[in-house]
């Protein structure tokens, strides 16, 4: 298994590779492109880059969070094809550089939503959080300013302005699909693109939907078990695998983490582990806490001893951290909290390993 940290370029992240390899434990990065425009081909210079960049630092780069899937694929549109296309030229590029696990998400129009991106803690620090109450009945367009306000200048992905200017537009194209018609999509852009991945040995690790319930109406198709045993079926490949994500399937309380782990770890379809800890106050009203068990409503003990027990070869990391000490910036992706995040899953992993006997 490689722990692993996400990093946003040199550009865009205020957190250099240095300071990342300078973290105990740290074996490697989960990179991206991100001046690629959606659908487009991803170059293999800059990936390669990447790579030597890491290796600079004594980090591996293995892993991309996220190639991610145009929006005509999700909405099967003919134009789907050409897009598919690309994202193959991607995932054999990335292969070349080394790339051996590509997590994508396929949710319509957003990615990850919350409603607040600083939630004040008990303790001082900030949280992202997530209130049901405060979406219900909203339009995205008028809890986009409401997000802003709080944001520090980011913006969560596929909130940016150019795209928010679309959104009546996008909105109308997803009206009427229901999520079987969104499973079709999915399958039919899995069909064409495991394969390939196969071929060139990459796993792809489809992410989970951040929250995982319905939202503004849009379908959402990777919520629960039910909906992983689904993906897994529709093309029989370890190529075809899954990111769990702890704090996203976490959200609701009726998802059994542990459980879900060890199931498809046997299958050999869980190509990437994010772990981190949320708390839980009611149905989709929750917020991020530091990893530490104590801390929300995850038994990250059990987590760590679930991933052990299918004994996981691939990439983990910490997920988002609480904003501590007071840094600024990327909300989630700070420096402190998920390094401090990834030392305790360490320190799980090695007392795991030393207990029950391996290595
Ligand atoms: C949030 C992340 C997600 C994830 C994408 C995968 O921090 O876990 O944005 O990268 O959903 O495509
Ligand atoms: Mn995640």
């Amino acid at each position: 298994m490689r722990f692993t940290f996400r990093w946003y370029g040199e550009k865009d992240d205020q957190i250099s590779l240095q300071q990342i390899g300078q973290i105990p434990g740290m074996d490697g990065i989960v990179g991206a492109l991100f001046d690629i425009p959606v659908g487009e081909v991803w170059p293999l210079e800059p990936l390669r880059e990447i790579k030597r960049q890491a290796e600079k630092n004594n980090l591996y780069f293995k892993d991309i969070e996220s190639i991610n899937v145009h929006e005509d694929i999700k909405l099967g549109l003919p134009s789907r094809d050409k897009y598919i296309e690309n994202y193959i030229l991607s995932l054999r590029n990335a292969a070349k550089a080394g790339v051996e696990v590509v997590c994508y998400n396929f949710m319509p129009v957003f990615d990850w939503t919350r409603t607040d991106l600083a939630k004040p803690l008990y303790d001082g620090s900030t949280a992202l959080a997530y209130d049901y109450h405060l979406i219900a009945g909203k339009k995205p367009q008028d809890m986009a300013k409401e997000i802003l306000d709080n944001s520090n200048g980011f913006v969560l992905p596929g909130w940016e302005p150019e795209r928010l200017a679309q959104l009546t537009e996008l909105f109308n194209q997803y009206d009427g699909m229901d999520e079987d018609d969104l499973r079709d999509n999915l399958k039919y852009f899995l069909q064409a693109v495991v394969p390939e991945a196969e071929n060139c040995g990459i796993k792809m690790a489809i992410h989970p939907d951040d929250p995982p319930i319905s939202v503004f109406g849009l379908p959402r198709i990777v919520k629960n078990e039910k909906d992983l045993d689904k993906i897994a079926a529709m093309v029989d490949s370890e190529s075809n695998g899954f990111t769990i994500c702890t704090g996203s399937l976490g959200s609701n309380l009726k998802n059994d983490i542990p459980h879900i782990i060890r199931k498809f770890g046997r299958q050999k379809r869980i190509a990437f582990m994010h772990v981190r800890n949320i708390q839980v106050h009611e149905p989709w009203v929750f917020n991020e806490v530091a990893h530490k068990s104590k801390h929300g409503s995850l038994d990250i003990f059990e987590i760590m001893k679930a991933i052990y027990d299918i004994d996981f070869d691939g990439p983990i990391r910490p997920d988002h951290g609480r904003m501590i000490w007071d840094e600024k910036g990327r909300p989630g992706y700070g420096l402190f909290d998920r390094a401090l995040g990834v030392n305790y899953l360490c320190g799980l992993w090695d007392a795991i390993n030393r207990i029950c006997g391996r290595k």
